[in-house]
C-alpha cells in the first residue's frame, strides 16, 4: 500500500488537522545503483534517484500534493501555474483528482509533447503564451496577485516543502547523506528543496554528513553560472529553458553553504548523457534530467575524484515526456520489411 508524501511525512510538513490527506502514489521512489556510468566516472557507489517513477512521471508530484492539499484547506477552488511542462502536468493531475479547476500557462512551442498530452487529458485549461517560461511566470504571478486563484509554482512555499522529502528518502535509503548530489537546475526550486531537506535531516540527526550540492544548468540557459538573466534562453532540455530562475538566490545559498558547484552543460553533453543512461543503464530519462548525469561526466573527465563517498544523481523526469527528442537519436537498428518470413530470415542472416 502506497502511503504518499502527505501521510508518510506529515510530521515534517505544514500539515494540520484540517489538511486533507490524499495521494496519487507520489514519493517513495527507487534509488537504483549504477551499473555502468559508475565505472565511467570512477565512482564506487553511484545511485540514481528515479523521480521519473512518480505518478505523473516527474518530481513535481511531491510538492504538488502538498500545495494542492493546502489550497483545499484554505478554501481555494482554482489553481494556476506557469510551467515548462512538468509542473503543469502535475497540477493538472492533482487538480483533477481534487475537483479543482486548473489553469496552466505554458510557453507556446516549448513544452514537450508528452507533458502537453498529460495536461490536455487531465482536463486543464491551457494558456499557450507567446513567449518563454519567464514571460508565463510573470503573467501568472500578476494574475494570482489580482485574483482569487492559488499559485502552485515553486514560489508557493508548500511546493518546496513537499519536494524536500526526496532528500529524506535518500538519507533513509543510504543510512546518511551522500557525499555529492548531482541535480539539474532550471527555475532552481528543486536544488533549494533538496538542500532544505538535507539540512533538516541533519538537524534531526538522521545524517551526520551533508552532501555537496552539484547543480547543472543548460549552457544556453545558464543565468546562475553567468551571473545575469538570459534574455532568450535556448536548450534542447525544454524543462530547464529558464532565463531568470525564481529561486536563484536560494540556489546560490545551497551551493555555497554545501561547498558545492553550479555549472553548465551543453546540449551535446546532455544528449550524450541521455543516450548513455538509456543504453548503458536501462534508464530512459528526459533531457533535463540527463543534465545531472552530463554534469557528473563533465566533472569526472575534468579530473574530479568521486571514489571517496556515495554519489546520487537525481533523475527528475521520464523520457516518455519528450518523444520528439527521443526519436532524433540514431537508432541502434531500425529497418522496414514486408510482412514476409523469408525476407525477415534473410535480413537476419538466418536463411
Ligand atoms: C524534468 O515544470 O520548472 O530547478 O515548470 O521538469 O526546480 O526548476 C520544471 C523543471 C529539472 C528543474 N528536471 O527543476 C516546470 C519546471 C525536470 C524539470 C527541472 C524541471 P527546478
Amino acid at each position: 500500500m502506497i502511503t504518499g508524501v502527505l501521510e508518510r511525512y506529515k510530521d515534517y510538513l505544514p500539515v494540520t488537522d484540517k489538511t486533507p490527506i490524499f495521494t496519487l502514489g507520489e514519493g517513495d521512489t527507487p534509488l537504483v545503483k549504477s551499473a555502468s556510468v559508475a565505472r565511467e566516472v570512477g565512482c564506487d557507489e553511484l545511485y540514481f534517484k528515479l523521480e521519473s517513477c512518480n505518478p505523473t512521471g516527474s518530481f513535481k508530484d511531491r510538492g504538488m500534493v502538498v500545495a494542492v492539499a493546502k489550497a483545499l484547506e484554505e478554501g481555494g477552488d482554482t489553481i494556476v501555474c506557469a510551467s515548462t511542462g512538468n509542473t503543469s502536468a502535475s497540477a493538472a493531475a492533482y487538480g483533477a483528482r481534487c475537483g479543482l479547476s486548473t489553469i496552466i500557462f505554458v510557453p507556446k512551442d516549448y513544452v514537450a509533447r508528452g507533458k502537453l498530452a498529460q495536461a490536455i487529458t487531465y482536463g486543464a485549461r491551457i494558456m499557450l503564451i507567446d513567449g518563454g517560461f519567464d514571460d508565463a511566470l510573470r503573467l501568472v504571478r500578476e494574475i494570482a496577485d489580482k485574483h482569487p486563484v492559488v499559485l502552485v509554482n515553486s514560489l508557493n512555499p508548500y511546493r518546496l516543502q513537499g519536494q524536500k522529502t526526496a532528500a529524506f528518502e535518500i538519507v533513509q535509503d543510504l543510512g546518511g547523506a551522500p557525499a555529492h548530489l548531482f541535480i539539474p537546475v532550471g527555475n532552481a526550486g528543486n536544488i533549494t528543496a533538496y538542500w532544505m531537506g538535507f539540512q533538516e535531516a541533519h538537524r534531526m540527526e538522521w545524517t551526520g554528513a551533508m552532501p555537496r550540492m552539484m547543480g547543472f544548468e543548460a549552457s544556453g540557459a545558464a543565468a546562475i553560472v553567468k551571473g545575469r538573466p538570459i534574455e532568450s534562453p535556448d536548450t534542447i532540455a525544454s524543462a530547464i529553458r529558464v532565463g531568470n530562475p525564481a529561486s536563484w538566490k536560494k540556489a546560490v545559498r545551497a551551493r555555497d553553504e554545501s561547498g558545492g558547484v553550479i555549472d553548465a552543460v551543453t546540449d551535446d553533453e546532455i544528449m550524450e548523457a541521455y543516450t548513455m543512461m538509456a543504453r548503458q543503464e536501462g534508464i530512459f530519462c528526459e533531457p533535463a534530467s540527463a543534465a545531472s548525469v552530463a554534469g557528473l561526466l563533465k566533472l569526472a573527465r575534468g579530473g574530479m575524484r568521486l571514489n571517496d563517498g556515495k554519489v546520487v544523481c537525481v533523475i527528475t523526469g521520464s523520457g516518455l515526456k519528450d518523444p520528439d527528442t527521443a526519436v532524433t537519436v540514431e537508432p541502434a537498428f531500425m529497418e522496414e520489411y514486408p510482412a514476409d518470413i523469408d525476407a525477415i530470415e534473410d535480413a537476419m542472416g538466418l536463411a
